[in-house]
Parts: structure tokens; C-alpha cells; sequence
């Protein structure tokens, strides 16, 4: 199983437990916030676009998203399999990521979604302090989550696989992948 999805709110533990399972799978970890991340260290002109839409905790919009995923997994490292991270977010872009799969004529093996209460992760998030992690872009953060992004679990209901997200590290990542073999 090797074409993985990984979605819950902000501070869930996604970008965490993604570096841990893709050595374990074997997979490439694609994280889109990452991925944005490095755009606005380098200063390019997709990350000079992107800037404040993170800032302010908001998506940013699908044609800028979806262009950048169906690039990094053209790359061959994705070939076989991969691990997406914060991708994708709302429905428009699973319809997306589900046509591109059709067109190489494969399909997702599981989304898992990481459960954590709202205010465990507003701690984590503050604890954290990335540019992104103030009180007021995290609540919006969670906003968008709730309006946006659950609709997924409805959409990946026959693929959905839900891991408690409170815990140690190392106790999650087995938990995943238990969740995974069965
Ligand atoms: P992301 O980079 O995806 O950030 P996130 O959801 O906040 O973080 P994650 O759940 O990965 O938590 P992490 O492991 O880091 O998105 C940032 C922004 O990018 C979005 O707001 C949006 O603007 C943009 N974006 C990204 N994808 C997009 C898309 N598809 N479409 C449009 N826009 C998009 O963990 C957080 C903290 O918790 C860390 O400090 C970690 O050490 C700690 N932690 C983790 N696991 C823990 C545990 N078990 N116990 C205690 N602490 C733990």
C-alpha cells in the first residue's frame, strides 16, 4: 500500500509522522506546505504569489496547488508511490488528484486523517512558532479545516482510515502503520 494521503487540522501531526512513515514505506513524503515553504525562502515568483495567503492561514488557490503537485509527481521518485501531505485540502482538489492518478492508471491505496482535539493543537502550534503559528492565524487555520478541508472524509469515505493523533511519536507512527497492514 503505498499511495497514501495523510489529512487533519493544522498542528495535527501530519508534516511529524510523514518523515517517519515515508522511510518506513519506502515513499517519497510530498508536503504542499513544504513545498510552498521553499518557494518563499528562494524567493521565486510562485513563492512571492503564496506569501500571504500562508501568512494569513488561507488556502491558497487551487490552480496555483494543483499546477505544483501534478509536477512533483511527475518526478520519477513518485512513480511507485508517494505520501501527500496537506494535499489535498478541499474537494476540487481530490478531483483533481483523483483524475491525475486515472490518467496513469492508478488510484489512492488510503487517506488516513490524524483525530487531535482543537485545543491540544493550538498548544503545539504556539509551542512551535513558525511564522504561521499566531493565536489568530491558527483559529483561522482551524476554520478553513472545518469549512474546507473535512468535507474530505466524506469524499474518502471508502478509503478512510482515522488514527487517534494524540500520543508519543514514535506511538503514532505504529499506530498508522498497524492501521495501514490490516
Ligand atoms: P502545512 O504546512 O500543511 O501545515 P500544518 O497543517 O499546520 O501542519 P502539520 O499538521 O503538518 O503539523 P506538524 O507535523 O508540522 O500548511 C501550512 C499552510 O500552507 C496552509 O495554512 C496553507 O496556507 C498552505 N497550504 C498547504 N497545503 C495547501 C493546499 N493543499 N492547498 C492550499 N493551501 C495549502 O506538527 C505541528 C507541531 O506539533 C510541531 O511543532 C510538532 O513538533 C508538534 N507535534 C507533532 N506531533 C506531536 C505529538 N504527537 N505530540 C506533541 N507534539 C507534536
Amino acid at each position: 500500500m503505498t499511495r497514501v494521503v495523510l489529512v487533519g487540522p493544522p498542528g495535527a501531526g501530519k508534516g511529524t509522522q510523514a518523515a517517519a512513515l515515508s522511510e518506513r514505506l519506502g515513499v517519497p513524503h510530498i508536503s504542499t506546505g513544504d513545498l510552498f515553504r521553499a518557494h518563499i525562502a528562494n524567493n521565486t515568483e510562485l513563492g512571492q504569489d503564496v506569501k500571504r495567503y500562508l501568512d494569513a492561514g488561507q488556502l491558497v488557490p487551487d490552480a496555483v496547488t494543483n499546477e505544483m503537485v501534478r509536477e512533483r509527481l511527475a518526478q520519477p521518485d513518485a512513480e511507485h508511490g508517494f505520501l501527500l501531505d496537506g494535499f489535498p485540502r478541499n474537494v476540487g482538489q481530490a478531483e483533481v488528484l483523483g483524475k491525475l492518478l486515472a490518467d496513469a492508471d492508478t488510484r489512492l491505496d488510503a487517506v488516513v486523517e490524524f483525530r487531535v482535539d482543537e485545543e491540544v493543537v493550538v498548544t503545539r502550534l504556539l509551542a512551535r512558532g513558525r511564522a504561521d503559528d499566531t493565536e489568530q492565524v491558527i483559529r483561522h487555520r482551524q476554520q478553513v479545516y472545518r469549512d474546507e478541508t473535512a468535507p474530505l472524509l466524506e469524499y474518502y469515505a471508502g478509503i478512510l482510515i482515522t488514527v487517534d493523533a494524540v500520543g508519543e511519536v514514535s506511538e503514532i507512527t505504529g499506530r498508522v502503520l498497524d492501521a495501514l497492514r490490516s
